[in-house]
């Protein structure tokens, strides 16, 4: 009988090592991407070309590329497993987002809600760089033929970019690159800020958000500030109770609990019960992830082969594509 061999499913994602990666990160896209290990070929990268799409502090940004691999891997990422690599040391991310530019319009780029909130953040320092970001993005995807691209819902306009991109490419030069879809959890997909639970969880506003490296007591401390409601009801209502809302939704993506399950503990309790209940059941997700880091981090040895492999790995699927969109487009093959 003949032998099928099933080729697995491709996933490509990517976190800036523009601040330390948060428990929005986390939950938003990392939790997912363990998840997806086995059953995918996945390629997981440290996209320090676009954190410099906002200043940063060079020996900052060395150190905390580094600093999120050893993350990642204490997380679960196996790095026999997937590609794991940072973006600057694969050129061909640049090289196909020179190209997309090309098929990308100015006013597809101008809608992107997050240039519209960074370009707002920094508006003292609104490059060419922060508003062709999705490109970027869309040539990390492209470029390796991602199915599927796990992402918290703050990325799903970024990624249906990517798939508009695709499909236009293909449609003048024929089938040339794999359409995506994003993969957004049920549980986590918008962690909200402990201070501001009207806005998303982000590494740059560190009074409502977690870091993953954070120790227990920081932790405890901030989920025991949150902002909640004057009431007394543990309810999941993201309209009038956005901050009970958001903790409860965090608990449950850190306890596997539903919703109805987490109400149901905590009904007839107050807040004071609850928001240290919160705080416990994400130390304890963060507990083994913080040492494992620290453990990985003394050895540097290690981490530079990993990326050093993830790298070498990750050129020779770029390449292939590559050529393949040069040779469609008319360039003289090198
Ligand atoms: N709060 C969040 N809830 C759910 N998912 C989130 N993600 C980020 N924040 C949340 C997801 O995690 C990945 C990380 O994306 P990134 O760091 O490359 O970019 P970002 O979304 O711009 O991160 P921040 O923290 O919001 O950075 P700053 O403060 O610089 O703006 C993505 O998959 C994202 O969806």
């Amino acid at each position: 009988m003949e032998e099928k061999i099933i080729k697995k499913k491709r996933i490509f994602s990517g976190i800036q090592p523009s601040g330390e990666l948060t428990l929005g990160s986390y939950m938003g896209a990392i939790k997912n991407w363990v998840a997806l290990q086995d059953e995918y070929e996945c390629l997981y990268c440290i996209v320090d070309m676009h954190a410099i799409t906002v200043r940063q502090d060079p020996a900052l940004l060395r150190r905390r590329s580094v600093a999120q691999l050893a993350q990642y891997i204490a997380c679960g990422l196996d790095p026999q497993k997937n590609i794991m690599f940072i973006q600057s040391h694969v050129p061909q991310h640049a090289e196909l987002g020179w190209v997309l530019g090309c098929y990308t319009q100015f006013g597809e780029l101008s809608r992107m809600t997050q240039f519209k909130a960074k370009s707002q953040q920094h508006a003292d320092n609104i490059t060419s760089g922060l508003f062709t970001y999705p490109v970027l993005m869309a040539a990390d995807i492209l470029l390796y033929q991602a199915d599927l691209v796990p992402v918290g819902e703050d990325q799903r306009q970024h990624v249906e970019l990517c798939r508009d991109i695709a499909q236009r490419f293909n449609g003048v030069y024929s089938d040339t690159f794999t359409v995506p879809e994003s993969f957004i959890p049920k549980m986590g997909a918008r962690v909200m800020s402990l201070g501001n639970p009207e806005n998303k969880m982000s590494k740059s506003d560190p009074d409502g958000c977690v870091f993953l490296m954070d120790k227990p007591e920081d932790i405890m401390r901030k989920f025991k500030r949150a902002v909640t409601d004057c009431e007394m009801a543990v309810k999941y209502d993201k309209v009038n109770k956005a901050g009970i809302s958001n903790l409860l939704t965090i608990y449950c993506a850190a306890t596997g609990k539903t919703l109805e399950e987490a109400e149901a503990e905590f009904e007839g309790q107050g807040y004071g019960v609850f928001k240290p209940a919160v705080g416990e059941a994400v130390v304890e997700l963060m507990r083994p992830i913080r040492e494992e880091s620290e453990r990985i981090m003394k050895d540097k040895a290690y981490l530079e082969s990993v990326y050093k492999e993830g790298a070498a790995h990750a050129q020779y699927l770029a390449n292939k594509t590559l050529s393949k969109v040069y040779r469609k487009i008319g360039f003289v093959a090198r």
